[in-house]
């Protein structure tokens, strides 16, 4: 599978998209968002893939919107063509889980595709901004929504009124990455949990993910009843069976296909 502006590597059941725009700081823009759609889906749908990781280069994940492209944008261009809209959110729409890995800048346009991702894993030299309102515009893919949800409202409004970045150790310290790793070493400790998530039953991540998402959009009572059904509908699969009979008879499970 080839793209002009990614780059995919396979690793068993775990499959690697890299932002791969080197000369313009992996730059968000309309080629590599809806290539990125399209290997989303092609992935999520493909059985030989169980998680799906997305990270950049070792200098940046993405520096944000490229803004050579959208310097000239009127509001037609931008409003009635649903610029982000229509190609930016295709992985929200991804139903197994998506790893981000961030090394470098993550920026702008970028700092909101990471907070697309399920998870964030970070290389010490991540560093993670908003800073927008420096080129005269507000976030527009999720930046005022997702940080505050994250981060809480008052370290959000810093990130995003005065552009300050923050590094590894603050954005774990905030709940904005779970794990933080050695540059030289996140990708092989990032592979190793998504490979460990792969050899989960894929069915199980898929709703215990679209679990976690409601949690966003709904009452904890609601909530919690979601998740109940998918607890209740899980004894109707093979992947419990295996998971306990394997705990009682003290072997490992193997949930390949369940
Ligand atoms: N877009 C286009 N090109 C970019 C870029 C970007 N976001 N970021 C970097 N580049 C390009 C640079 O122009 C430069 O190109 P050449 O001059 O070599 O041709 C090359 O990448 C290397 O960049 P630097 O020379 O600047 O490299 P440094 O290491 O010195 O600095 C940096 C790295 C990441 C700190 C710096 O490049 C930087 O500050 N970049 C801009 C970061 C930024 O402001 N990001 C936010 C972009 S705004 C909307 C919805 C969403 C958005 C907007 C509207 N609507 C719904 C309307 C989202 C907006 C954004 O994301």
């Amino acid at each position: 599978m080839q793209y002009a502006d990614l780059l995919i590597e396979n690793h068993g059941k775990v499959v690697v998209i890299r932002l791969n725009r080197p000369k313009a700081m992996n730059a968000l823009n309309d080629n590599m968002m809806n290539e990125l759609g399209d290997a989303l889906y092609k992935f999520d749908a493909d059985p030989s893939v169980n998680v799906i990781v997305l990270t950049g280069s070792e200098k940046v994940f993405a520096a944000g919107a490229d803004i050579a492209a959208m310097a000239n944008y009127t509001y037609a261009d931008t409003y009635p063509g649903n610029y982000i809209g229509r190609n930016w959110e295709h992985i929200l729409n991804v139903r197994k889980p998506v790893i981000g890995v961030v090394a470098g800048y993550a920026l702008g346009g970028g700092c909101e595709l990471a907070m697309m991702c399920d998870m964030l894993i970070a290389a010490d030299s991540a560093k993670f901004g908003q800073p927008e309102i420096k080129v005269g515009v507000t976030p527009g893919a999720g930046g005022t929504q997702r940080l505050p949800r994250t981060i809480g409202k008052y370290k959000a409004m810093d990130m995003l009124l005065t552009c300050r970045m923050i590094d590894a150790a603050e954005a774990e310290r905030n709940g904005l990455v779970s794990r933080v790793f050695p540059a030289d070493k996140v990708m092989e400790e990032a592979l190793a949990i998504a490979n460990s998530i792969a050899g989960m039953s894929v069915s199980v991540a898929m709703a215990i993910k679209d679990s976690v998402n409601r949690a966003f959009e709904t009452t904890l009572t609601e909530g919690v009843r979601y998740e109940r059904r998918y607890f209740h509908a899980g004894f109707g699969t093979e992947a419990q069976k295996e998971g306990m009979s394997a705990f009682l008879e003290k072997r490992a499970p193997n949930f390949e296909g369940k």
